[in-house]
């Protein structure tokens, strides 16, 4: 079973990684698993926090002569911008340690800030948005990267692009190899495939930046080379779409999750809808005359592409502040704001391919199984030889 699940806080030591269930034999590409760390870090609109950060994974277990050995492994991300908060949040207590904690108390609207305060019973947001923060998402990002290096070695790949950003939106539908090439572009700003879409797109966070706002927008996260049978349709919580849209729906900011074009779906006929079903001859396999289910139907794959789209709030953290509530004093005062991001609806994206590799292989290795990436290999093929006969 494979499992993931991440520690740290945004200005703590370090974020942690932890991915189990992988199995033995899966080579390990170090630079690949930076690149991805890489290129979360990356978009227009993104803090200065970024320039502190140089996300490396550090491996300390489960991976051994660069390939996985079926253990647990643990992966370590720096926070470099620790340095600056060792007084603020230590470990241990020391006398006046009190006085050094950068405390929040004036919540930001949207945020976990309060909501969480109240839970764990703090009179102060630190330790919430210390855990709340996307800083979490790198972590996330190094456990996907495993799943995309399992994923790969039977010629899946997931990847991401933008679509909209505020009120300026992609029109068409992107190329698979207009994904690539942009996913493949470090310097690309927001990772759109349309040179005039991007520049509409980068005019909304100019003006955000201007004006003391956030904004967010879609990332949509596209794999290919699955197999049909991903999934299943069987209990509500075997389905595929289901599991994804979960994953998808976790990460920071996400409000909404799409399958294919299932938005606009809901307000066109039956007969508009569904992807008519054709036999290719020459690759033994069905496919689709159009991919409107997004690669899902029944909550199985169907050997189709499998489109996951997340809709992303503007970011709570806001350079001129809506009003709040001073948790203490319950005085109406200005929400906090130290620094922030203004868009990051391309790391989203990145993160969102990580999520989506996780669930994939997780799916993936429910099917098919195996101790050792050999024996994973021999069900697989099997399984394509009986898809061949039928
Ligand atoms: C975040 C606030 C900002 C972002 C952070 C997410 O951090 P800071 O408060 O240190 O400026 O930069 O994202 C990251 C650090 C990252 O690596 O993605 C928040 O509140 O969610």
């Amino acid at each position: 079973m494979l499992r993931f699940v991440t520690a740290g806080e945004s200005h703590g030591q370090a974020l942690v990684a932890w991915i189990s269930g992988l199995p033995a034999g899966v080579p390990v590409d170090l630079e690949f698993v930076g690149r991805e760390l890489r290129r979360r870090q990356l978009g227009y609109g993104r803090g200065s926090r970024q320039v502190i950060e140089k996300d490396q994974a550090n491996i300390l277990s489960g991976v051994r002569h660069g390939k996985t050995i079926g253990a647990p492994i643990a992966i370590v991300i720096e926070n470099r911008d620790w340095k600056n908060w060792e007084k603020a949040l230590p470990v241990e207590d020391s006398d006046g340690a009190e006085d050094a904690q950068r405390r929040l108390t004036a919540p930001r609207p949207g945020h976990a800030d309060l909501a969480g305060a109240q839970k764990f019973n703090f009179h102060d947001a630190r330790y919430i948005l210390e855990r709340a923060s996307a800083r979490e998402t790198a972590a996330r990002v190094a456990a996907g990267s495993l799943a995309k290096l399992l994923l790969r070695e039977f010629g899946i790949h997931v990847l991401s692009h933008t679509i909209a950003v505020g009120h300026a939106r992609l029109d068409r539908i992107a190329k698979w190899e207009e994904i690539q090439s942009i996913c493949e572009n470090l310097d690309s700003p927001l990772r759109c495939v349309d040179s005039a879409a991007e520049a509409k797109m980068k005019a909304e966070v100019d003006h955000v930046q201007l004006t003391g706002d956030s904004i967010g927008g879609v990332f949509e996260v596209v794999a290919r080379g699955l197999p049909p049978g991903l999934g299943s349709h069987v209990q509500w919580d075997e389905k595929l779409d289901a599991k994804l849209a979960r994953a998808v729906m976790s990460i920071q900011a996400v409000k909404a999750v799409e399958i294919g074009t299932g938005f606009e779906n809901s307000g066109v006929y039956g007969s508009e809808a569904q992807d008519e079903i054709r036999y290719d001859e020459s690759r033994k396999r069905f496919d689709r005359s159009s991919n409107r289910a997004g690669g899902l139907e029944g909550g199985i794959t169907n050997g189709q592409d499998v489109i996951v789209r997340g809709y992303l709030k503007p970011i709570s953290t806001l350079r001129r502040p809506l009003f709040t509530a001073d948790m203490n004093t319950k005085e109406v005062v200005k929400a906090a704001y130290e620094r922030s991001d203004v868009c990051v609806v391309p790391a989203g994206g990145v993160v969102g391919e990580a999520m989506v590799a996780l669930e994939l292989a997780a799916a993936f290795l429910e099917k098919f199984g195996g101790d050792s990436l050999e024996e994973t290999r021999r069900n697989f093929d099997g399984y394509q030889k009986q898809l061949d006969k039928f």
